[in-house]
């Protein structure tokens, strides 16, 4: 009988101190269990007496809703930048003892730790009036310095609330790069003080409703998310997309337009005309003033959809002949070289869409997001020129596309689509292991353009759990991805969602559309 019972003991401590039963997305590299716990009490929260890291820590005791300021018993951790780990973000972090230690060699592991901490400590076991932290010792570092995400807010405004709860689930998930495209045919939406026409007019409208009343940001605005992004450990990359996807400025600057009419037809800028250069220069100042984490994505993509009106323009003619062009792709490159020779005077760097790869920009500070999955020829190309690349592309990484076949509302291409699990063997399931393994291939991005999403709901339903899975195949080795694994703590998270208000797809009970 005896016997049995310490069976049984051994059993269900094992259950308990067991590292698969950890709810961490995305799963650390190495956990070591202790078998030991540390216990917290109720509404106590952390500190730390490092004044470096104080934000990171009070942020923490935001998130687990800790009256910090006040409260009587507090858990001490340690953190301290020590040289030696191998890869910018990487971490240890210990929560053996009575003292959680979490180190690193620069401040972005720090936050990594943290997140780790948050993450256990919302998933820890109560104990009456206590919080069971686990005793472990996690080594981690991400597979990808950039896992980012994309959001389209031409298409449809979401606004400041929506962004910031967004940058919440991203930092949750270590997700650390933003991009945030601003403009496109449908709205501009980011206020330009020497242009304000581009915010109040360009403004107006949406992919639905083409006379919606102009929703844009404000300066301050974007000074406040950029602040709070950072808080996060989450760099914001602004795009203003040029030439082509031009309308929503043309229709407040006409001038700008590269076709004959001012409005909704014409699709780019207009390549041939200097004041077009100008008004970029003055447009990109703002933005780097705006945006101080070094970088500007100038678009690029899809510019051959616009270029049919550059045959009736005059002042495109002219360009032709004077340059000796003898096709329109020479004028849209033109350009795109002129606008990236802008941006790096400026001392940013350049991001931009994969149809610029034929572009002839220089390989060095420029950054290839590879979207077109149809197209491997080009990753290969930028590969060879020696871009960073980042890949994104839209099977299974555009999260437009609908989660299962029975969801009515979102994309599907004869068919396809983008499961969570597509997306959490990504770039195994797709590339060539010679391809995954290059080594200026620097991240991943989700990417949600908002064409078919017009609300919250519909966000927030396209989103979860699927962001949780681009986080996972950012931040972990392909050799330790496994199926069941990642259900059994998708499925904690989805609790999480649940309790946050969030709208969100349940592969394991699919019944909503
Ligand atoms: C192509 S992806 C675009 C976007 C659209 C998207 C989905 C990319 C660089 N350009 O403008 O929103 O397809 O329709």
């Amino acid at each position: 009988m005896k016997k049995y019972f310490f069976i049984l003991l051994l059993l269900l401590c094992s259950s308990v101190l067991n590292a698969q039963n950890l709810k961490l997305i995305p799963y650390p590299s190495n956990v070591k269990m202790a078998g030991s716990r540390l216990a917290m009490a109720r509404g106590s929260g952390f500190y730390t007496d490092n004044p470096r890291f104080k934000y990171a820590v009070n942020y923490l005791n935001e998130e687990i809703g800790s009256p910090h300021k006040t409260a009587a018993r507090k858990q001490k951790i340690t953190i301290a930048i020590t040289p030696g780990l191998s890869k910018p973000g990487a971490y240890r972090l210990s929560t053996v003892g009575k003292v959680i230690s979490i180190k690193s060699s620069d401040s972005a592991g720090v936050f990594n730790g943290v997140i780790t901490l948050l993450q256990l400590y919302q998933s820890a076991k109560k104990e009456g009036a206590n919080t069971m932290l686990p005793g472990l010792i996690i080594n981690d570092e991400p597979r990808y310095q950039w896992r980012g995400f994309m959001l389209d807010e031409s298409r449809h405004f979401f606004g400041k609330e929506v962004v910031k709860q967004l940058l919440n689930w991203m930092a949750f998930y270590k997700l650390n790069r933003f991009h945030w495209h601003l403009t496109d045919a449908q709205g501009w939406r980011l206020a330009i003080e020497k242009y304000p026409l581009l915010a109040t007019v360009g403004g107006i409208g949406n992919f639905t409703d083409s006379t919606a009343q102009a929703r844009y940001y404000t300066q301050n605005d974007i000074r406040e998310i950029v602040k709070y992004a950072k808080r996060r450990n989450i760099e914001i990359v602004p795009e203003i997309d040029m030439p082509g996807h031009a309308t929503g400025a043309t229709h407040a600057y006409p001038e700008l337009s590269g076709g004959t009419t001012p409005r909704y037809e014409n699709f780019t800028f207009n390549p041939a005309k200097e004041g077009t250069y100008q008004f970029m220069g003055n447009v990109l100042k703002e933005v780097k003033a705006l945006f101080p984490d070094g970088r500007i994505h100038i678009g690029g993509d899809e510019v051959a959809l616009g270029i049919k009106a550059w045959e009736s323009n005059p002042d495109v003619q002219k360009l032709m002949t004077d340059k000796g062009f003898t096709d329109y792709q020479q004028a849209e490159f033109y350009f795109l070289k002129r606008i990236a020779d802008t941006v790096q005077k400026l001392n940013y760097k350049v991001m931009c869409w994969d149809e610029t790869v034929a572009a002839g920009l220089p390989t060095s500070n420029v950054i290839i997001d590879w979207w077109r999955q149809n197209k491997p020829e080009v990753l290969t190309e930028a590969i060879n020129k020696g871009y960073n690349i980042i890949l994104c592309p839209r099977l299974p990484l555009y999260l437009d596309f609908v989660q299962d076949s029975t969801h009515r509302s979102g994309r599907k291409w004869g068919g396809l689509f983008n499961t969570y699990l597509d997306i959490y063997h990504f770039p195994e399931n797709s590339l060539a292991d010679s391809i995954c393994k290059k080594t200026n291939i620097i991240g991943i991005q989700a990417n949600l353009w908002t064409e078919t999403v017009s609300s919250k709901k519909r966000l927030d339903y396209l989103l979860f759990p699927r962001l949780a899975a681009a986080a996972e195949a950012g931040w972990c080795a392909s050799s330790a991805k496994n199926d069941d694994m990642f259900n059994q703590r998708l499925k904690a998270h989805l609790l999480y969602y649940k309790k946050a208000g969030i709208y969100y797809y349940d592969p394991f009970n699919p019944k909503e559309h």
